[in-house]
Protein backbone atom coordinates (compact mmCIF):
# COMPACT_ATOMS: atom_id res chain seq x y z
CA UNK A 1 0.00 0.00 0.00
CA UNK A 2 1.20 3.15 -0.94
CA UNK A 3 1.36 6.99 1.02
CA UNK A 4 -0.68 8.97 -1.27
CA UNK A 5 0.14 12.52 -1.22
CA UNK A 6 -3.14 14.63 -2.84
CA UNK A 7 -2.31 17.82 -4.41
CA UNK A 8 -4.89 20.77 -6.25
CA UNK A 9 -3.58 22.96 -8.78
CA UNK A 10 -6.74 25.09 -9.86
CA UNK A 11 -6.16 26.16 -13.41
CA UNK A 12 -7.98 27.00 -15.94
CA UNK A 13 -5.42 29.57 -17.92
CA UNK A 14 -4.36 26.96 -20.29
CA UNK A 15 -7.37 26.68 -22.19
CA UNK A 16 -10.51 28.74 -23.43
CA UNK A 17 -13.31 27.27 -21.22
CA UNK A 18 -13.98 28.76 -17.29
CA UNK A 19 -14.46 25.77 -14.89
CA UNK A 20 -11.05 23.68 -14.69
CA UNK A 21 -10.43 25.37 -11.92
CA UNK A 22 -12.75 24.16 -9.84
CA UNK A 23 -11.99 20.27 -10.95
CA UNK A 24 -10.09 19.82 -7.76
CA UNK A 25 -13.24 20.85 -6.01
CA UNK A 26 -15.27 18.20 -7.82
CA UNK A 27 -12.92 15.40 -7.69
CA UNK A 28 -12.48 15.29 -3.90
CA UNK A 29 -16.34 15.86 -3.56
CA UNK A 30 -16.55 13.04 -5.13
CA UNK A 31 -14.79 11.19 -2.21
CA UNK A 32 -11.36 11.07 -3.92
CA UNK A 33 -9.75 10.53 -0.49
CA UNK A 34 -12.22 8.08 1.30
CA UNK A 35 -12.08 5.78 -2.20
CA UNK A 36 -8.19 5.28 -2.19
CA UNK A 37 -8.56 4.69 2.11
CA UNK A 38 -11.02 2.40 1.25
CA UNK A 39 -8.67 0.29 -0.43
CA UNK A 40 -5.91 0.37 1.94
CA UNK A 41 -3.98 3.56 1.17
CA UNK A 42 -2.92 5.95 3.49
CA UNK A 43 -3.97 9.41 1.91
CA UNK A 44 -2.71 13.31 2.80
CA UNK A 45 -4.46 16.28 0.95
CA UNK A 46 -1.75 18.74 0.64
CA UNK A 47 -4.64 21.29 -0.31
CA UNK A 48 -4.29 23.80 -3.79
CA UNK A 49 -1.44 25.50 -4.90
CA UNK A 50 -2.19 29.28 -5.72
CA UNK A 51 -3.39 30.08 -9.29
CA UNK A 52 -4.05 33.37 -10.56
CA UNK A 53 -8.04 34.36 -11.38
CA UNK A 54 -8.23 34.65 -15.06
CA UNK A 55 -10.06 38.28 -13.99
CA UNK A 56 -7.08 39.55 -12.23
CA UNK A 57 -4.62 38.84 -15.17
CA UNK A 58 -7.08 40.42 -18.19
CA UNK A 59 -5.48 43.38 -20.08
CA UNK A 60 -1.85 42.28 -18.44
CA UNK A 61 -0.47 38.57 -19.38
CA UNK A 62 -3.03 37.50 -22.36
CA UNK A 63 -2.26 36.68 -25.66
CA UNK A 64 1.39 37.71 -26.77
CA UNK A 65 1.40 38.24 -30.48
CA UNK A 66 0.72 35.04 -32.36
CA UNK A 67 1.60 33.00 -29.45
CA UNK A 68 0.34 31.66 -26.23
CA UNK A 69 -2.23 32.87 -24.04
CA UNK A 70 -1.21 33.42 -20.66
CA UNK A 71 2.24 31.81 -20.85
CA UNK A 72 4.18 33.73 -17.83
CA UNK A 73 0.78 32.85 -15.33
CA UNK A 74 0.94 29.54 -16.60
CA UNK A 75 5.02 29.00 -16.28
CA UNK A 76 4.68 30.24 -13.00
CA UNK A 77 2.50 28.05 -11.15
CA UNK A 78 3.88 25.23 -13.25
CA UNK A 79 7.30 26.10 -11.87
CA UNK A 80 5.72 25.78 -8.38
CA UNK A 81 3.74 22.49 -8.91
CA UNK A 82 7.31 21.31 -10.03
CA UNK A 83 8.98 22.41 -6.56
CA UNK A 84 6.40 21.23 -4.23
CA UNK A 85 6.56 17.76 -6.21
CA UNK A 86 10.25 17.62 -6.08
CA UNK A 87 10.85 17.89 -2.45
CA UNK A 88 8.37 15.10 -1.73
CA UNK A 89 9.49 11.84 -0.93
CA UNK A 90 10.13 9.80 -4.05
CA UNK A 91 8.40 6.72 -2.74
CA UNK A 92 5.21 8.42 -1.84
CA UNK A 93 2.50 8.32 -4.77
CA UNK A 94 1.91 11.92 -6.42
CA UNK A 95 -1.64 12.45 -7.63
CA UNK A 96 -1.94 15.83 -9.28
CA UNK A 97 -5.71 17.09 -9.65
CA UNK A 98 -6.10 19.65 -12.28
CA UNK A 99 -6.93 22.31 -13.57
CA UNK A 100 -6.57 21.99 -17.34
CA UNK A 101 -3.65 19.79 -18.96
CA UNK A 102 -1.12 22.67 -18.32
CA UNK A 103 -0.45 21.50 -14.70
CA UNK A 104 1.49 18.15 -16.16
CA UNK A 105 4.19 20.57 -17.01
CA UNK A 106 4.51 20.95 -13.54
CA UNK A 107 3.95 17.69 -12.31
CA UNK A 108 5.98 15.52 -14.84
CA UNK A 109 9.31 18.10 -14.42
CA UNK A 110 9.22 17.55 -10.91
CA UNK A 111 8.52 13.85 -10.98
CA UNK A 112 11.31 13.59 -12.95
CA UNK A 113 13.59 14.86 -10.60
CA UNK A 114 13.36 11.18 -9.44
CA UNK A 115 14.85 9.82 -12.36
CA UNK A 116 14.14 8.32 -15.73
CA UNK A 117 10.23 8.61 -16.23
CA UNK A 118 7.76 6.71 -18.76
CA UNK A 119 4.79 8.63 -19.53
CA UNK A 120 1.28 7.31 -19.97
CA UNK A 121 -0.51 10.50 -21.59
CA UNK A 122 -4.26 8.92 -21.72
CA UNK A 123 -6.10 12.16 -23.79
CA UNK A 124 -8.07 12.37 -27.17
CA UNK A 125 -5.73 15.36 -27.97
CA UNK A 126 -2.05 14.76 -28.29
CA UNK A 127 -1.08 17.66 -26.48
CA UNK A 128 1.62 18.23 -28.79
CA UNK A 129 1.33 21.84 -30.19
CA UNK A 130 4.31 24.08 -30.51
CA UNK A 131 3.21 28.10 -30.32
CA UNK A 132 3.57 27.55 -34.18
CA UNK A 133 1.33 25.12 -34.72
CA UNK A 134 -1.73 25.56 -32.01
CA UNK A 135 -4.70 27.20 -33.72
CA UNK A 136 -6.16 28.42 -30.52
CA UNK A 137 -2.61 29.78 -28.40
CA UNK A 138 -4.12 27.81 -25.68
CA UNK A 139 -0.98 26.10 -23.15
CA UNK A 140 -3.19 22.99 -22.40
CA UNK A 141 -2.58 21.80 -26.07
CA UNK A 142 1.12 21.72 -25.85
CA UNK A 143 2.07 20.15 -22.63
CA UNK A 144 3.79 17.23 -23.92
CA UNK A 145 5.81 18.42 -26.73
CA UNK A 146 7.01 21.13 -24.28
CA UNK A 147 8.43 17.91 -21.95
CA UNK A 148 9.81 16.44 -24.64
CA UNK A 149 11.93 19.93 -25.24
CA UNK A 150 10.41 21.43 -28.25
CA UNK A 151 8.31 24.11 -28.23
CA UNK A 152 8.51 27.83 -26.26
CA UNK A 153 12.03 27.42 -23.97
CA UNK A 154 10.16 28.99 -20.94
CA UNK A 155 7.88 25.71 -20.87
CA UNK A 156 10.08 23.26 -21.97
CA UNK A 157 13.15 24.22 -19.54
CA UNK A 158 10.70 25.25 -16.59
CA UNK A 159 13.55 24.53 -14.43
CA UNK A 160 15.86 26.09 -15.60
CA UNK A 161 17.43 22.29 -17.11
CA UNK A 162 19.39 21.91 -19.83
CA UNK A 163 18.00 18.96 -21.61
CA UNK A 164 14.08 18.06 -22.40
CA UNK A 165 12.44 16.61 -19.05
CA UNK A 166 11.30 13.82 -20.91
CA UNK A 167 13.14 11.30 -23.93
CA UNK A 168 9.96 11.02 -26.46
CA UNK A 169 10.75 7.28 -26.86
CA UNK A 170 9.52 6.79 -23.23
CA UNK A 171 5.98 8.64 -23.80
CA UNK A 172 3.21 7.11 -25.16
CA UNK A 173 -0.11 8.67 -26.29
CA UNK A 174 -3.25 6.74 -25.61
CA UNK A 175 -7.00 7.49 -27.06
CA UNK A 176 -5.70 10.01 -29.49
CA UNK A 177 -8.95 11.57 -31.96
CA UNK A 178 -7.75 15.04 -32.48
CA UNK A 179 -4.69 16.21 -33.84
CA UNK A 180 -3.90 19.39 -35.39
CA UNK A 181 -2.47 19.61 -39.19
CA UNK A 182 1.25 20.87 -38.22
CA UNK A 183 1.32 19.53 -34.60
CA UNK A 184 0.71 15.87 -36.55
CA UNK A 185 4.25 16.32 -38.03
CA UNK A 186 6.03 17.68 -34.93
CA UNK A 187 4.27 14.32 -33.32
CA UNK A 188 5.70 11.79 -36.09
CA UNK A 189 9.06 13.38 -36.35
CA UNK A 190 9.66 13.44 -32.18
CA UNK A 191 9.32 9.81 -32.14
CA UNK A 192 6.67 9.23 -29.35
CA UNK A 193 4.66 6.23 -29.11
CA UNK A 194 0.74 6.93 -30.28
CA UNK A 195 -2.12 4.53 -30.12
CA UNK A 196 -5.00 6.30 -32.03
CA UNK A 197 -8.56 4.98 -31.36
CA UNK A 198 -8.22 3.50 -33.88
CA UNK A 199 -5.51 1.48 -32.77
CA UNK A 200 -8.02 0.97 -30.01
CA UNK A 201 -10.46 -0.36 -31.98
CA UNK A 202 -8.37 -2.41 -34.24
CA UNK A 203 -6.10 -4.20 -31.14
CA UNK A 204 -8.13 -3.90 -28.14
CA UNK A 205 -6.99 -2.00 -25.23
CA UNK A 206 -6.08 -5.42 -23.09
CA UNK A 207 -2.82 -5.45 -25.95
CA UNK A 208 -2.54 -2.15 -25.80
CA UNK A 209 -1.70 -1.75 -22.27
CA UNK A 210 0.48 -5.19 -22.87
CA UNK A 211 2.84 -2.84 -25.62
CA UNK A 212 2.77 -0.29 -23.46
CA UNK A 213 4.29 -2.71 -20.69
CA UNK A 214 6.60 -3.86 -22.63
CA UNK A 215 7.85 -0.56 -24.00
CA UNK A 216 8.57 0.65 -20.93
CA UNK A 217 9.65 -2.34 -19.05
CA UNK A 218 12.94 -0.94 -18.99
CA UNK A 219 11.75 1.97 -16.20
CA UNK A 220 11.09 1.84 -12.47
CA UNK A 221 9.20 5.46 -12.43
CA UNK A 222 6.09 6.01 -15.22
CA UNK A 223 3.67 8.37 -13.98
CA UNK A 224 -0.05 8.59 -15.78
CA UNK A 225 -1.43 11.84 -16.97
CA UNK A 226 -4.98 11.42 -17.52
CA UNK A 227 -6.73 13.78 -19.32
CA UNK A 228 -10.91 13.08 -18.89
CA UNK A 229 -11.65 14.29 -22.48
CA UNK A 230 -10.03 10.67 -23.70
CA UNK A 231 -13.39 9.27 -22.29
CA UNK A 232 -16.49 9.20 -24.49
CA UNK A 233 -18.13 12.68 -23.99
CA UNK A 234 -21.46 10.51 -23.00
CA UNK A 235 -19.55 8.60 -20.37
CA UNK A 236 -17.69 12.38 -19.34
CA UNK A 237 -19.78 15.23 -20.20
CA UNK A 238 -17.41 17.71 -18.53
CA UNK A 239 -14.98 18.59 -20.32
CA UNK A 240 -13.85 21.86 -22.18
CA UNK A 241 -13.06 20.10 -25.60
CA UNK A 242 -15.13 17.18 -25.74
CA UNK A 243 -14.20 14.83 -28.88
CA UNK A 244 -16.56 12.24 -29.94
CA UNK A 245 -15.31 8.67 -30.63
CA UNK A 246 -13.48 8.30 -27.31
CA UNK A 247 -12.51 5.09 -24.81
CA UNK A 248 -15.58 3.60 -23.16
CA UNK A 249 -15.94 2.99 -19.32
CA UNK A 250 -14.83 -0.66 -19.74
CA UNK A 251 -11.89 0.19 -21.97
CA UNK A 252 -10.47 3.17 -19.78
CA UNK A 253 -10.83 0.72 -16.03
CA UNK A 254 -9.38 -2.05 -18.13
CA UNK A 255 -6.27 0.04 -18.91
CA UNK A 256 -6.07 1.06 -15.60
CA UNK A 257 -6.29 -2.49 -13.98
CA UNK A 258 -3.85 -3.90 -16.08
CA UNK A 259 -1.21 -0.77 -15.31
CA UNK A 260 -2.05 -1.44 -11.69
CA UNK A 261 -1.27 -5.38 -12.11
CA UNK A 262 2.20 -4.37 -13.76
CA UNK A 263 3.12 -2.32 -10.37
CA UNK A 264 5.06 0.50 -12.37
CA UNK A 265 2.96 3.07 -11.95
CA UNK A 266 4.66 5.35 -9.47
CA UNK A 267 2.33 9.31 -9.95
CA UNK A 268 -0.92 10.40 -11.70
CA UNK A 269 -1.81 13.28 -12.69
CA UNK A 270 -6.43 13.90 -12.64
CA UNK A 271 -7.01 16.70 -15.37
CA UNK A 272 -9.41 18.74 -17.44
CA UNK A 273 -12.68 17.75 -15.48
CA UNK A 274 -14.93 20.72 -15.81
CA UNK A 275 -18.14 20.70 -13.49
CA UNK A 276 -19.74 23.82 -15.07
CA UNK A 277 -19.61 21.51 -18.18
CA UNK A 278 -20.41 18.35 -16.08
CA UNK A 279 -23.94 16.85 -15.43
CA UNK A 280 -24.37 16.02 -11.71
CA UNK A 281 -20.47 15.72 -10.86
CA UNK A 282 -20.19 12.40 -13.33
CA UNK A 283 -17.24 13.31 -14.84
CA UNK A 284 -15.13 13.82 -10.91
CA UNK A 285 -16.97 10.48 -10.32
CA UNK A 286 -15.46 8.71 -13.08
CA UNK A 287 -11.88 9.66 -12.49
CA UNK A 288 -12.16 9.24 -9.01
CA UNK A 289 -13.20 5.24 -10.17
CA UNK A 290 -10.34 5.29 -12.89
CA UNK A 291 -7.53 6.41 -9.67
CA UNK A 292 -8.84 3.61 -7.56
CA UNK A 293 -8.44 1.41 -10.63
CA UNK A 294 -4.92 2.45 -11.48
CA UNK A 295 -4.09 2.36 -7.07
CA UNK A 296 -4.99 -1.61 -6.96
CA UNK A 297 -9.13 -1.49 -6.40
CA UNK A 298 -9.93 -5.11 -6.94
CA UNK A 299 -13.57 -6.78 -8.08
CA UNK A 300 -12.67 -10.26 -6.26
N1 LIG B 1 -5.41 20.77 -30.23
C1 LIG B 1 -6.23 21.91 -29.86
C2 LIG B 1 -7.34 21.53 -28.93
C3 LIG B 1 -7.00 20.93 -27.63
C4 LIG B 1 -5.80 20.48 -27.16
N2 LIG B 1 -6.00 19.98 -25.93
C5 LIG B 1 -7.26 20.12 -25.67
N3 LIG B 1 -7.87 20.70 -26.68
N4 LIG B 1 -7.89 19.71 -24.55
C6 LIG B 1 -5.35 23.03 -29.28
O1 LIG B 1 -5.92 24.09 -28.96
O2 LIG B 1 -4.15 22.88 -29.15
MN1 LIG C 1 -4.81 16.98 -22.58
MN1 LIG D 1 -7.58 16.42 -24.19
Amino acid sequence: MAKVLVMGVPMDLGQSRRGTDMGPSAMRYARLAETLQAIGHEVEDLGNLQVPVVESLQGGDRRERGGMVYVEAIREVCRRTAEAIRKLDPSVFPIVLGGDHSVALGSIAGLASFGPTGVVWVDAHADFNTPETSPSGNVHGMPLAALCGLGDQRLASLLGQGQPVLNPQNVVLVGVRSVDPGERETLKQAGVTVYTMKEVDRLGIARIAEDIMAKLAHLSRVHVSLDADVLDPEEAPGVGTPVPGGLSYREAHLLMELLADWGKVTSLDLVEVNPILDRRNRTAQLMVELAASLLGKRIL
